[in-house]
């Protein structure tokens, strides 16, 4: 009988050529130098920035699982463009199945969006993480029949960025953007957009009114609060042998959370598309 797939208990893969389950990319069809993006827009957005490999046109997957590949040119480097969604599980399907068919090192720079938690850091820019910590849901504190456990939320060490990579990406930034559009901090990487970032929903009880002042207290230079990079820098970190996967994340400042104020639609696209384009150069001037 032929199964759905193979490899069970380990990086499964169906059909022939075998691809990897939620990504559906076989070997070779990823680049080893990727930008990955939340969402589709932003990767067709960046993708118009990629030459074909040949005189055909640009490699494009679109899974069923939701995770969209372009692979094409960028600087005379093959480079891919992937948009994988959101949240920790999904940073979590796209490294470990981008690695199973890369052969060689990977860079990974994410290109994401966030909240600000400090007054001073302005919607519009873009923001560099020197460092990551995660921020979680404690579920067994909400469990009335578990024994108490004491806080609903766990904030973690931090874990940091490749340092080449982290410092070529503020400079290019810092280069096609400006200094002063440019800021550099601790990011804080949420298992939610809700709960896990102090935003306030009368429908559940969270317990998370003093969540962003203890975050502050621990990381008084948190900038950025959003929900993949810690997982980006934690398995680039793992990935064997060590040093094989390096990894760096930049986010546009979408809204300040202290003052409320939300970018424009004119001014997110500029810092997507100027951004990604000084991304893209910092990956492929990377020496891998
Ligand atoms: C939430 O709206 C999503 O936006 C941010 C968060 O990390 C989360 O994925 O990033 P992206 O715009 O890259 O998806
Ligand atoms: N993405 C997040 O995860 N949080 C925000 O506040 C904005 C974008």
């Amino acid at each position: 009988k032929k199964s759905v797939y193979e490899g069970t208990n380990a990086v499964p893969r169906s059909g022939t050529p075998g691809r990897v389950l939620h990504l559906g990319l076989t070997d070779g069809e990823i680049a080893n130098r990727v930008i990955v993006v939340g969402h589709h827009t932003r990767a067709e957005l960046l993708s118009q920035f990629l030459q074909p490999e040949d005189s055909g046109s640009l490699f494009k997957l679109a899974s069923d699982r939701g995770f969209l590949t372009y692979t094409g040119k960028f600087g005379g480097e093959r480079l891919s463009v992937v948009s994988i969604g959101m949240g920790l599980a999904m940073m979590d399907f796209f490294l470990r199945e981008a690695r199973a068919v890369v052969a060689g090192p990977m860079a990974v720079v994410r290109l994401g969006t966030c909240g600000c938690l400090q007054e001073s850091v302005k919607v519009g820019n873009v923001s560099v993480a020197d460092g990551s910590a995660l921020v979680q849901r404690n579920y067994s504190h909400f469990d009335s029949s578990s024994p108490a456990h004491a806080q609903p939320y766990t904030i973690s060490e931090l874990c940091l960025p490749d340092s080449e990579l982290n410092s070529s990406v503020v400079s290019a930034l810092q280069k096609a953007m400006g200094s002063d559009k440019v800021n550099e901090g601790t990011n804080i990487t949420a298992d939610s957009f809700y709960s896990s970032q102090g935003r306030f929903d009368p429908s559940f009880n969270d317990e998370n009114d003093r969540l962003i002042s203890e975050v502050l207290k621990k990381y008084p230079k948190a900038i950025t609060m959003e929900m993949e990079t810690f997982q980006l820098f934690h398995l680039a970190r793992s990935c064997l042998p060590k040093g094989s996967m390096r990894a760096a994340a930049a986010v546009v400042n979408v809204a300040n959370r202290p003052t409320g104020e939300v970018v424009g639609e004119e001014a997110l696209r500029f810092a997507e598309s100027e951004g990604g384009k000084a991304l893209m150069k910092a990956l492929a001037e990377l020496r891998l």
